[in-house]
């Protein structure tokens, strides 16, 4: 989520068969990630190796196909929800937890499909091996992808070229940071696609045009996600040291946001001034946005050698880790800069504005080489708390969700924006932790699932209310008016990705395959770019937003790409661990 407002949409109607909606506004906020305790020492990496831009993608080496895991039946999902919903009600005590710790490597817990489980003679890890690999065969949903990707980048490169964000019915631009959001946010897409040529062009606007030094305002959170997360990772996939540089820069540049009485971080910073502030109305910062910075500071200390960007963002970890206001592992909304105490107690939800600081604490520590306890008690505590206050399941199908606490009220809301949660829950469950994770994780796809497919256009809603009792002639999803838009976000699809990864199960890819074609039956432009819609239950009329965020790009299509290739080593998420904004970062230790 983002808490920018809509640009003035153009009221021009120049696509047939798309109308522009009247202005629409967002909701606001972001998601976040997690605390900390002891980290590793910092250990710099290698000094980067010359530039091999010229070689191709990594696309690697063809792989037997794995096998599938038994589908699930309704009644099996029914039943293993049943037992997940009354372990929630067991007692859960700080011991049980604590008694995790050091319990939780086994690695026969890992999800891993079979055929991946068999040992492979070990190969060096290295990209330059990876280059030696025949490349692996692109199938023909993969084709279908690079031929979206290929129309979206067409929209932005002949009407948004260079700026923020494209505008497809107006053939024009937004801009938010004035930084080429689009275009880095997507470079490492390009290159996992193999679309070199337009890597190539996208690389020369980097190094002639991409300047931070700029009286531009920036959010913290978007900025290091997207600009930062997107650099480094390119900068590890084509090893071309242009993209450490910018990194650097920016990293730089984003340093005094840390410069508060808390050192809880502010929402901007001024990249050319050099000063930062909070949003003005308040002196409180997101908590998913000071806690979702981590990985892409953490690396970029690694890389770099200086340890001032781990050292700024680990302060934020260790200090929230301490923090009262946490509901049995669940974390209120906001944190003051000033005090650094959380605020608006009572408030719990997985989505927006405090999403993405439970992804991080699980990927941080995966990060680290699974090292850094204090983040995984955190994370195992947090989703105790998720099983016990904000699980349920809906009518008539019901479906598990997971829902949001208000002052002890249950709301059965959910943001398409807490469909990160299954793909998370399997990834920690893929390193070894607690396999009722993966039960759930499996169950909440499925609901994922159904907010497409119980929806007229096939496509999700921004938010859905479940049904908590079965009503004559009621679907299990109700969606409200103001929330029936669709920003083209990546969340399902992201799961899926890692629900096939991990079970080698054909209906994910299925899934994904159904979702794909729905975007591109109702949000597609044809003068190029895809666009957010106003309205998923308007078959005839979803009214296009005019807008393609950057994460289209940088995520939903990266995440489908992956989703419907069988090669595990594309992306190996033993490897590497995805940012929240589906840039892959190393991970410091592989397995
Ligand atoms: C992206 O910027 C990131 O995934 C973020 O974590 C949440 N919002 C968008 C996508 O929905």
């Amino acid at each position: 989520i983002t808490n920018k407002s809509l640009d003035d949409q153009r009221t021009e109607q120049e696509v047939p068969g798309l109308k522009l909606a009247n202005p629409a506004v967002l909701p606001a906020p972001q998601k976040a990630d997690a605390n900390r305790g002891d980290y590793p020492e910092l250990s710099p990496q290698k000094p980067a190796k010359p530039p091999h831009v010229h070689r191709g993608p990594s696309n690697l080496q063809i792989k037997a196909p794995r096998k599938d895991t038994r589908l699930k039946t309704q009644h099996d999902t029914i039943r293993d929800v049943e037992e997940l919903v009354q372990a929630d009600k067991v007692e859960k005590t700080e011991k049980s937890i604590i008694s995790w710790r050091g319990a939780l490597i086994e690695p026969d817990q890992s999800t891993e499909p079979p055929s991946t489980k068999l040992k492979e003679p070990e190969r060096p890890s290295s990209v330059e091996a990876e280059d030696q690999k025949e490349p692996v065969p692109i199938n023909e949903r993969q084709l279908a992808v690079i031929e979206a990707f290929r129309h979206a980048w067409r929209g932005y490169k002949d009407f948004a070229w260079g700026h923020d964000e494209l505008k497809p019915l107006s053939k024009s631009y937004s801009e938010w940071f004035g930084l080429g959001l689009t275009l880095i946010d997507a470079l490492d897409t390009m290159w996992i696609l193999g679309l070199k040529e337009e890597f190539e062009e996208a690389r020369r606007w980097v190094a002639n045009n991409l300047v931070f030094d700029k009286n531009v305002d920036v959010n913290l959170f978007e900025s290091t996600i997207r600009i930062l997360g997107g650099l480094l990772s390119t900068y590890h996939l084509s090893g071309d040291s242009l993209f450490l540089e910018k990194a650097k820069d920016i990293g730089n540049r984003l340093m005094p946001a840390f410069k508060t009485p808390s050192k809880v971080p502010y929402s901007d910073v001024n990249i050319g001034r050099g000063t930062a502030h909070p949003p003005r109305w308040t002196s409180d910062s997101t908590v998913a946005e000071v806690t979702s910075i981590q990985l892409e500071f953490r690396e970029l200390s690694r890389l770099t050698g200086d340890e001032k960007f781990q050292k700024a963002v680990d302060e934020v970890m260790k200090h929230v880790h301490t923090l009262s206001g946490k509901h049995d592992g669940l974390v209120p909304m906001f944190i003051n800069t000033n005090s650094g105490q959380f605020t608006h107690l009572g408030v719990y939800t997985l989505g927006a504005r405090a999403d993405s600081y439970y992804e991080y604490l699980l990927k941080q520590w995966i990060q680290g080489g699974k090292k850094e306890n204090e983040l995984l008690e955190d994370y195992m505590r947090a989703i105790e708390g998720v099983k016990k206050h904000l699980l349920q399941r809906s009518e008539p199908k019901k479906l598990a969700f997971v829902g949001e606490l208000a002052h002890g009220h249950f709301s059965a809301k959910m943001d398409h924006l807490v469909c990160f949660l299954p793909g998370t829950l399997a990834l920690g469950a893929h390193n070894g932790l607690a396999a009722d994770h993966m039960k759930l994780a499996e169950t909440l796809v499925e609901t994922c699932y159904q907010m497409y497919a119980q929806v007229e256009t096939g496509l999700s809603p921004e938010i859905v209310h479940f049904n908590l009792h079965a009503q004559k002639g009621h679907k299990d999803v109700e969606v409200k008016p103001a929330d029936r838009h669709n920003l083209l976000r990546p969340e399902t699809v992201e799961s899926l990705f890692y629900m096939f990864r991990f079970t080698g199960d054909k209906k994910y890819q299925d899934w994904g395959w159904e979702i794909l074609q729905n975007f591109n039956r109702y949000t597609r432009v044809p003068t190029g770019g895809y666009t957010s819609i106003n309205n998923v239950q308007n078959p005839s009329n979803p009214e296009p937003r005019d807008k393609m965020e950057s994460f289209f790009l940088g995520e939903t299509l990266k995440y489908m790409f992956l989703l419907f290739s069988d090669d595990i080593d594309l992306i190996n998420l033993d490897k590497y661990v995805f940012n929240t904004e589906a840039h892959p970062l190393p991970i410091w230790v592989p397995a």
